[in-house]
């Protein structure tokens, strides 16, 4: 493994991703981009990740089995769905694995993971449905897991304590190839999270066993181009502080591949914090305002017209915007460390004539 230092970091990979950006974006001369090494052209938005990162490469997302793309709509309504007595089932397959993935270009992290991504598949469900999670740990430590939501002490997802009967605390945590069933109805709707609670919790929780849980109110909000981000972060040295920040854990992934969304178009994107070591993260959007459902609970907004909100950790809620003047806008974390070792994205406002990529 290649460990790096926050200030390595800062200077290497986030210097030279922001100084091309500034490049293309402001149209300066100041940035030396060079030609592209290994960067996908990703359309009509004209940057090339391999500009933004030029000598450091790039993340080989085939390698790592998923795309930060994919992770931001890949809403997972069940691996096998059907009704039973009235009741909408979903039942879903977890898998505990080791898996070595690549936060940033060239900077590999020995994780821990539900399914072989960080964050793990993103439950979506509607409020009421039964879930169903047929957990296999096949990871060489214990492990759980917890669900934010309302069920039994059972289906809680904790280590058991000595002595303590199986309805007063569940199963404990699942060793290595073990497997248990956790099972309830999801409630109340609102945007949740999921994550191993396995002890020392800081260490099973950080290593990458999380995931969202959105459970959607029975009468469904209005239509919208709907985005999942989790808010996280990773120390590769293992010294207690963190080196890389993301959202959906690869470093500048939305910088070097920017969300698309219309003029106007309503965007609501579900926000969770699960960073370790850090008390808060936060997210600020550029030269626009949401309106904010604190923990997704509520239909009206908890908190209107503003452009920042801070989260600790497992806080998490929706925010509701959309974009009136095309453009290039910048969304980071507003601890500016957390925004320069990778915790930034851009969204292109496409105006009419610009062509989408998908
Ligand atoms: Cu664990």
């Amino acid at each position: 493994m290649k460990s790096v230092s926050r200030r390595n970091f800062l200077f290497g990979s986030a210097s030279a991703g922001l100084i091309a950006l500034g490049s293309r974006i402001l149209g300066s001369d100041g940035g030396t981009t060079g030609p592209a090494q290994g960067g996908d052209d990703y359309g009509s938005h004209g940057i090339h990740s391999g500009d933004l990162f030029g000598a450091m490469g790039e993340v080989d997302h085939e390698r790592n089995g998923f795309h930060p793309r994919d992770i931001l709509t890949d809403f997972n309504y069940g691996d096998n769905v059907y009704e039973d007595n009235g009741q909408t089932v979903r039942e879903y397959n977890f898998v505990a694995i080791d898996k070595e993935i690549e936060i940033a270009p060239g900077i590999f992290f020995p994780a821990w993971t539900y399914n072989g991504r960080i964050p793990g598949p993103t439950i979506r469900c509607t409020e009421g449905d039964r879930i169903r999670i047929n957990f296999v740990n096949a990871g060489v430590h214990p492990h759980t897991i917890h669900f934010h939501g309302i069920h039994s002490a059972a289906m809680d997802g904790v280590p058991a304590m000595p002595g303590m009967p199986f309805d007063m605390v569940g199963p404990g945590m699942i060793q290595s190839g073990d497997s248990f069933t956790y099972e309830f109805d999801a409630r109340p709707f609102g945007c949740h999270l999921y994550h191993c609670h396995s002890i020392p919790l800081k260490r099973h929780i950080h290593k990458g066993l999380y995931g969202a849980f959105i459970v959607d109110p029975p009468e469904e909000r209005p239509p919208a181009k709907e985005l999942m981000m989790m808010m996280n972060a990773f120390d590769t040295n293992f010294d207690g502080d963190n080196e890389v920040y993301a959202v959906n854990s690869i470093a500048f992934a939305y910088v070097n591949d920017p969300i698309q969304i219309g003029v106007d178009e309503l965007v609501r994107l579900y926000l969770i914090n699960i960073t370790e070591f850090d008390p808060i993260n936060s997210i600020h959007i550029h030269a626009e305002f949401f309106d904010y459902y604190d923990h997704g609970t509520t239909l009206e907004p908890t908190l209107r017209t503003v452009d920042t909100i801070m989260q600790t950790q497992a806080q998490r809620g929706i925010l509701e915007f959309s974009y009136g003047i095309p453009g290039m806008y910048m969304f980071h974390a507003h601890q500016s460390e957390f925004a320069e070792l990778g915790w930034m994205g851009m969204f292109h406002v496409m105006g009419e004539g610009d062509s989408h990529d998908s």
